[in-house]
């Protein structure tokens, strides 16, 4: 066994341990903090009526859009309402190449019709509202969940 070497105080080695630091500040704030919660499980669990969509209303849960696919005739306001503690877009544009078996898709194009960042449940802007004026189908994604996808069809 031979001895451990001491690095010289003034090497540029000793600048690295500084790098470890920084990543784990830079880590700490990309992660979710709801870790280390559990006394806020109770109020922070959604009740059945905040994940039951009302009429022409579309609630974010489970990283899905529920219902995926909406018909409601033209002039209909559709509200998009958070049903989980995470944030969502509603992103309007196409979407496709979707995974069979992951459910991910492939291709998403935003067209800019609309695009909201969507809340976290129980925070201002947990909530959005578009008014369809043009028959058609409107497909929409959320931008940073591939397994969210889904569409308005408005009939004349
Ligand atoms: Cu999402």
């Amino acid at each position: 066994m031979s001895p451990t070497r001491i690095l010289r105080p003034g090497t540029p080695l000793a600048g690295l341990l500084l790098i470890p630091a920084a990543l784990l500040v830079l880590s700490g704030c990309a992660t979710a903090p709801t870790e280390g919660a559990p006394e806020q499980q109770s109020t922070q669990q959604p009740s059945d009526e905040q994940l039951t969509p009302g009429e022409n209303e579309v609630i974010t849960i489970g990283l899905r859009f529920m219902p995926e696919t909406i018909t409601v005739p033209v002039g209909t306001t559709v509200t998009w309402r958070n049903g989980e503690t995470i944030g969502h877009t509603i992103t309007s544009g196409a979407w496709g190449d979707v995974n069979e078996s992951t459910g991910l898709r492939g291709s998403q194009s935003a067209d800019g019709l609309f695009d909201h960042a969507l809340a976290p449940m129980g925070e201002e802007g947990d909530s959005f509202s578009f008014t369809f004026d043009e028959p058609g189908e409107y497909p929409y994604f959320c931008e940073p969940h591939l397994t969210m996808n889904a569409m308005v069809i408005v009939e004349g």
